[in-house]
């Protein structure tokens, strides 16, 4: 007879093949748990530190219409790092740990806010790019086996659509407005173009995850299989918008349906996950001064949390 942990595996494996949900009381394997904790908590700092670069042009945004939706989009993004801490919790982790990490500079979050916003265009480009290969990505997790992380995708796609439609449509006023203007999004594109591929992660071959990740259904495409979604999905809006995307090597492939591409710089890519962008510093920074000034808020938020606990339990009895 098997051991009771190969039986559990067993069955586990079999809940998933079967495309049931795993909850947080259900039994998982550890390096199942240690997987999710690992992902969703990435996620969630992508999230947060994500804020920094767009927040960076609020005050500078060049119409009330465009402020208040920035302001919204960032706060929306504050909103999926809520969700997403919350969802990692349910694995047995507390938000204070997994704060820690990231200030630790331990965990990891998305290569691509280590890049500068430099003028108005770059909104336009993160909208449109950035949210873009993010909602393919996220399309794919709101199917992933972990119910907690799969239901807040849903509603987080929801909104990351309308934060890609934001940008894409500040991309096409500039692309429509002054040659200068026109020229502001070319270079917000040729700079954001790569760094966007490159948010799919390492190629399959090099991808330590993937395999088992698409074993449990956490992942349900690959990161090649994505980052070419993601290419098929964007050369057409940049023909739209007239302008060009920096690759000599794009072109599309009759015979696959898809199109070609070049290769990616991946010695910049693991530079900046290591922590050698040109913002790690400063996003890392950022995230520690706003812990360290906001921890008045926190200590007066559990005050009056504790209070009216204590309020509650006098009516009680
Ligand atoms: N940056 O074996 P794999 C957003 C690491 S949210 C940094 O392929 P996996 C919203 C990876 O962690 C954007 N590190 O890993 C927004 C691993 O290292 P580890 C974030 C990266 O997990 C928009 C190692 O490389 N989205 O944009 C990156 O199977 C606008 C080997 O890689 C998510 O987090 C990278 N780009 O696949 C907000 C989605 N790629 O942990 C504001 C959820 C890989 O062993 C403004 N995550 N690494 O030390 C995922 O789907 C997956 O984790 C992947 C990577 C696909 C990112």
């Amino acid at each position: 007879m098997k051991d009771s942990t190969e039986n559990l595996e067993i069955e586990f494996q079999h809940k998933i093949d079967q495309g049931y949900n795993i909850e947080p009381k259900d039994w998982m394997p550890e390096k199942y748990r240690k997987t999710h904790i690992r992902q969703i908590s990435q996620h969630a700092h992508s999230e947060i530190v994500g804020m920094l670069p767009e927040g960076n042009w609020i005050t500078r945004a060049p119409t009330l219409r465009r402020k208040v939706a920035l302001l919204a989009k960032v706060q929306d993004e504050a909103g999926h790092g809520l969700y997403l801490y919350s969802a990692t919790e349910t694995l047995g982790i507390s938000r204070d740990e997994l704060i820690e990490q990231l200030h630790a500079g331990k965990a990891k979050y998305s290569s691509i806010f280590n890049y500068p916003t430099l003028t108005w265009a770059d909104i336009g480009a993160i909208g449109w790019l950035v949210d873009g290969a993010a909602i393919i990505n996220q399309v794919m997790l709101t199917r992933t086996s972990y119910g907690p992380y799969a239901r807040a995708m849903v509603r987080i796609c929801k909104e990351e659509s309308f934060h890609q439609r934001q940008g894409y449509e500040i991309m096409l006023t500039l692309c429509n407005g002054t040659e200068v203007q026109k020229q502001m999004a070319q270079d917000a594109l040729s700079r954001w173009w790569w760094p966007s591929l490159m948010m799919f992660g390492p190629t399959d071959a090099e991808s330590t995850h993937t395999e088992l990740s698409m074993k449990w259904k956490i992942k349900r495409k690959s990161n090649d299989e994505l980052r070419q979604q993601f290419i098929d999905n964007t050369v057409p809006q940049a023909g739209i918008l007239g302008i060009t995307i920096p690759d000599k090597d794009l072109k599309w492939n009759e015979k696959t349906g898809h199109y070609d591409f070049g290769e990616i710089d991946w010695e910049e890519f693991w530079n900046v996950v290591k922590g050698n962008g040109p913002c790690n510093k400063q996003r890392l920074d950022a995230r520690r001064s706003a812990y360290e000034k906001g921890a008045w808020v926190r200590e007066a938020a559990s005050q009056y949390a504790e209070k009216q606990r204590n309020k509650e339990f006098t009516e009680a009895n």
